[in-house]
């Protein structure tokens, strides 16, 4: 069976939204980022970065969200991977650019707005950050205008792999990106985002 390491509360989550379209089961080790089952040497030969999500697939190893999620639907024929090699390259522009453009700022800057205890928060990371959120959901909200999916005509793991890496997109205001704002909640709403996001709201 398919193993997945790393919690609901990290970018594991991405990978669970995905293996709840397909409906894969998994073996799954709840572990949380900096964990001490993290900080072993067998994990670190998983993983040499340490970090989570990471998956075993019958002894394939493999690490990076984004590239899991590729990998597993592509494996799997989901219909969520394009077939088009126009889509499925756009697909990879997605994910890459969320990876490059929004994935560490987005946590940054709610981390140093309010998921830090306040003592910690460092408003000048928090400007730095939005400084470069803004572009990128100026981006996204662009791509948008002209097709209501990001990598043809329907849903896919594009979609999948910005929507969920924009977890926390849903908490802040939105309201200068009224299409992203749409986009994204038509993404959360799907059976599969709701369970993960259960998972991750511990409810
Ligand atoms: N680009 C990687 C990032 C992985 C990553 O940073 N994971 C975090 C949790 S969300 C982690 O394990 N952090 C542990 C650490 O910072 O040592 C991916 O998308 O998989």
């Amino acid at each position: 069976m398919l193993r997945l390491y790393g919690s609901a509360k990290s970018r594991a989550s991405r990978v669970l939204w995905l293996l709840g379209e397909l409906d894969i089961p998994c073996d799954h080790k709840d572990w949380l980022p900096r964990s001490p089952e993290t900080r072993t040497p067998e994990f670190r030969g998983l993983n040499p970065n340490a970090r989570v999500p990471v998956i075993d697939d019958d002894g394939f190893i493999l690490s990076e969200s984004m590239a899991i999620n590729c990998y597993l639907a592509k494996k799997h024929k989901s219909p969520l991977w394009p077939a088009d090699p126009r889509n499925e390259a756009l697909v990879l522009q997605w994910s890459l650019w969320e990876t490059d453009r929004l994935d560490r700022q987005i946590v940054n800057y709610c981390r140093h707005t309010k998921d830090l205890p306040e003592a910690e928060r460092k408003p000048e990371i928090a400007k730095a950050s939005w400084e470069e959120v803004v572009p990128a959901l100026d981006v996204l909200e662009t791509a948008l205008g002209k097709s209501e999916w990001l990598a043809g005509s329907s849903f896919s793991v594009a979609d999948l792999n910005v929507a969920s890496a924009l977890y926390r997109g849903l908490f802040i205001d939105l309201g200068r990106w009224p299409r992203a704002k749409a986009w994204l909640a038509r993404c959360w709403e799907r059976p599969a985002a709701k369970r993960v996001r259960g998972m991750r709201e511990g409810k």
